[in-house]
């Protein structure tokens, strides 16, 4: 029997939160209703570069989510206090005239520098459904303040436009095939890349028959190490500048370095590249060898004692990188999303630098793998009339204490000093208000003083813990409520593009985000400009038209499209090497750095370490230094709380969304990693309810008593949902009760992974 006679219909749709790719589903549809979600089933059989795009487990557990018990179906507004979670019903008009009357009122008091909309990736796949759309609304009304960086990348993004002038310079994952060696640096595309379109198919085609080495450097056995790698090499979280110092003193003593490409592509190797300006005894070697300021050489000792890495070790791992040509050297965002996360990103790419990696084949720069997609349009969103932005993770300062948040403080742009504070603040499928941002309760604080931020307004699909904490509450259509183009984010080998087709009616009375922002567009007279007579389906149609302005062998007749559904466009054996034209002729093509080269010392950070104000124990150097910093062994807190605790993530949940699905809790089970030498002494048996804390917060958790966690660290997935008892302690495993606030040097980011705290077993609880 054909899928047609059991189903009513099978349509298109697609998977659109933040994992990085974006699945084709097929949703199979009864009498209004979804009976159940398929992957991708165009590309059988072809060739890689067009083979089937299979949804992870997440993606097909999607029908779960759509019908959940937390489902948001009405308008809410608040009663009582924010944050208590009580609210009451209301019509749309009744919400929308309130959001109306208030942006009015927040405008006309304090500018549109004090209306906001914070960072969320709930819905990142769409293109009319995107949180762009307030964007748009929010520039016909005179703009709002913006914002720089990502919870994802800040660190990173920040350590590669000093050194290398350059972003997502990292070669293809395929091109781990060319190389001799690979080593990655908390780099876990198992688990962060799943699915057929996501780089770890690039990794397990480019693998088959190769005899390349692979090494994971990580604080755990990630799935990456166990399906991939030929060697796990534990470190301490926030030491990989260490162990990168300590490789260089073996390349440099044991002239394993590429001295000749030192000497020709980089700035601040030794004296002989030095800029003029700067004192002697600065260069990176002078820092390594124990000739520059601080007077310490940084021999595999020194490093060992630091990353818990043995010595013999550090050593052997140097010659293997000196001598393995190419090697492809990379890290993933976990080693940079630290306090000292910057200088980590840097050093990492010190080790690709000193042994003359980049810019070739079979080599990398140190950063992430590239990613590959098909540039597609998006919706017009004019211009924003307020030039100033703040780091994305600094929200809570800019609603908290706004006339201490300065551009040499707080990396303001656009102006010395903010003007305003946040008052009204516009969330759409994000959960950073709590769920996601550091230290819930220092959040709570700031959010619970309605006298601060006045009024928030949040959409989303479920009722979050950030949910709780809005004015206005409006239940947004899910992805299989309304129709849309959807574009491949990381792809592997291909781009595509998804026609998704709404599946069914919304439930309840669930509205798009484009319905939402032109019902305020109205009240506030720019409804015409806002929409510009088109509906969220007219405007889906108008895109993909655009789409076929770059892709004329795209369908003329939308309907056709539909039909069709999902469309690939091959990478056609095309290699991304990231620097390559640097490389092949510095002279002609330059690096976007002042030196136009690679900057191993920055002159701009040199700079900035003299400008910028910082706060006591934090610094900016303009090497990439290793500095320990708070939340680390040898911290005063360590005496209190002596477990290191990052937060990976898992393959449970894509960060908070679809975390509260019961399929994939019983399939992944949220849980506390912890070595059997940590959880011995603390009576700790896999499978106890572990009480976890510190200064910051408190949660429980079960524990997973695994030697795949390295002894004095601990890992608790991200993206659980923060479930606080009457007295307000978490139940739900959430990492953000015990993440601190405090950003990074240079980039300002959020240094999730920075943590100290203290396990124990929750006693009271079954089945301790
Ligand atoms: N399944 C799933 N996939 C996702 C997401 C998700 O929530 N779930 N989120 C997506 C998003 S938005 C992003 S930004 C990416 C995140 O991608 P990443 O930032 O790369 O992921 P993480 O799990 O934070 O970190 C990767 C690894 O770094 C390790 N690590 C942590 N600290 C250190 C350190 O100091 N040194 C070293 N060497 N390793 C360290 C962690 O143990 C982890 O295994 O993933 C995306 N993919
Ligand atoms: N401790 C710690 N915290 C972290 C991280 C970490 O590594 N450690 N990682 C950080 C990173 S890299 C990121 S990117 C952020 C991510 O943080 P967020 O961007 O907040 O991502 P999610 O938690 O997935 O929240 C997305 C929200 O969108 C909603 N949603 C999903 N689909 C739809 C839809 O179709 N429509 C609407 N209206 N809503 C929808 C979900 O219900 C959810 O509430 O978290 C950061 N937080
Ligand atoms: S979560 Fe990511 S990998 Fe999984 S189905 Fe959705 S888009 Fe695909
Ligand atoms: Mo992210």
């Amino acid at each position: 029997m054909s899928e047609e006679n059991i189903y009513d219909k099978v349509v298109w749709s697609s998977c659109n939160v933040n994992c990085g790719s974006r699945c084709p589903l097929r949703v199979y549809v009864k009498d209004g209703n979804i009976l159940r979600v398929g992957p991708d089933n165009t590309g059988e059989g072809g060739p890689f570069g067009t083979h089937e795009i299979r949804a992870c487990l997440r993606g097909r557990g999607l029908r779960e989510w759509v019908y959940s018990p937390q489902r948001l179906l009405h308008p809410l507004k608040r009663v009582g206090r924010r944050g208590e979670g009580n609210f009451v019903q209301i019509s749309w008009d009744e919400a929308l005239d309130l959001i109306a009357d208030k942006l009015r009122q927040v405008i006309d008091i304090h500018g549109n520098e004090s209306v906001f909309r914070i960072y969320g990736t709930g819905n990142l796949g769409g293109v009319v459904s995107a949180r762009e759309q307030i964007d748009r609304l929010m520039n016909l009304l005179g703009g709002q303040l913006g914002y720089y960086n990502t919870y994802s990348t800040a660190q990173i993004t920040h350590a590669m436009h000093y050194t290398y002038g350059a972003k997502d310079c990292g070669n293809h994952l395929t091109d781990t095939a060319n190389s001799k060696l690979v080593v990655f640096f908390g780099n876990n595309p198992a688990e962060t890349r799943m699915s057929g379109g996501g780089s770890v198919r690039d990794l397990v085609v480019s693998q088959q028959g190769s005899p390349v080495r692979t090494i994971v450097i990580d604080p755990r056995y990630t799935d990456t190490a166990s399906c991939f790698a030929d060697e796990w090499i534990p470190i301490r979280p926030g030491t990989d500048a260490a162990l990168v110092n300590g490789l260089a003193y073996v390349l440099i003593t044991e002239d394993l370095v590429d001295k000749e490409f030192l000497d020709r592509y980089c700035v601040g190797y030794d004296k002989t590249t030095m800029p003029s300006d700067i004192p002697p005894g600065n260069s990176y070697k002078d820092y390594i060898l124990g000739q520059g300021p601080d007077g310490l050489a940084k021999t595999p000792a020194w490093a060992s004692a630091i990353t818990g890495i043995p010595l013999e070790r550090i050593v052997k791992l140097a010659r293997e990188v000196g001598t393995a040509k190419p090697a492809y050297i990379a890290q993933g965002w976990g080693p940079q999303r630290h306090a000292n996360g910057e200088q980590t990103a840097r050093a990492i790419c010190m080790l690709a630098i000193l042994t003359g990696n980049v810019g070739i084949r079979g080599g990398n720069s140190g950063d992430r793998e590239g990613p590959f997609g098909i540039s597609f349009p998006t919706i017009p969103v004019g211009d924003n009339p307020v030039k100033t932005a703040i780091p994305t993770f600094l929200w809570t300062k800019a609603i908290a204490s706004h006339d201490n948040f300065t551009d040499l403080g707080d990396g303001l742009k656009g102006r010395e000093r903010l003007q305003s504070p946040i008052k009204f603040l516009w969330s759409f499928a994000s959960n950073t208000l709590v769920n996601q941002h550091s230290d819930i309760a220092s959040t709570q604080r700031a959010l619970g003083d309605t006298g601060l931020c006045e009024m928030i307004v949040l959409i989303d699909n479920v009722m979050t813990a950030s949910a709780r904490y809005a004015d206005i509450v409006l239940p947004g259509t899910s992805s299989f409520e309304e129709s849309d183009l959807c574009y491949q984010g990381y792809a592997v080998e291909m781009g595509v593009l998804i026609l998704r087709q709404q599946a069914i009616e919304p439930l309840g009375e669930c509205r798009t985000l484009y319905d939402i922002c032109a019902g305020v567009a109205r009240r506030m007279g720019v409804e015409e400009e806002f929409t510009e007579s088109l509906t969220h389906d007219q405007w889906v149609e108008y895109m993909y038209h655009q789409c076929r302005r770059l892709r004329p062998e795209l369908p003329e007749k939308y309907l056709d499209a539909i039909s069709q559904g999902v469309f690939k466009w091959n990478r056609g054996g095309q290699l991304k090497i990231g620097l390559q034209a640097f490389r092949e002729n510095p002279a002609e093509a330059p690096l976007n750095t002042p030196s136009g080269k690679i900057e191993i010392f920055s002159k701009q950070l040199w700079d900035l370490s003299k400008s910028w104000i910082l706060p006591q124990g934090d610094q900016i150097t303009a090497l990439p230094e290793y500095h320990a910093t708070w939340g680390m062994p040898g911290n005063s807190d360590a005496q209190k709380y002596p477990l290191q605790l990052v937060g990976h993530h898992y393959k449970q949940s894509t960060h908070s969304s679809y975390a509260n699905n019961p399929w994939l809790q019983e399939a992944a089970p949220h849980s506390l990693w912890i070595n059997p030498l940590d959880a011995e002494p603390r009576g700790i048996r896999h499978g106890d309810l572990v009480r976890v804390y510190n200064q910051f917060g408190q949660t429980q958790v079960r524990a997973k008593v695994t030697p795949r966690i390295m002894s004095g660290v601990m890992s608790l997935p991200q993206g659980a949902w923060y479930s606080p008892d009457a007295k307000g302690n978490d139940q739900g495993g959430c990492i953000n009760t015990l993440t601190n606030q405090r950003p990074s040097p240079v980039a300002k980011g959020n240094p999730q992974h920075t943590n100290l705290v203290q396990a124990e077993k929750a006693c009271g609880a079954p089945p301790c």
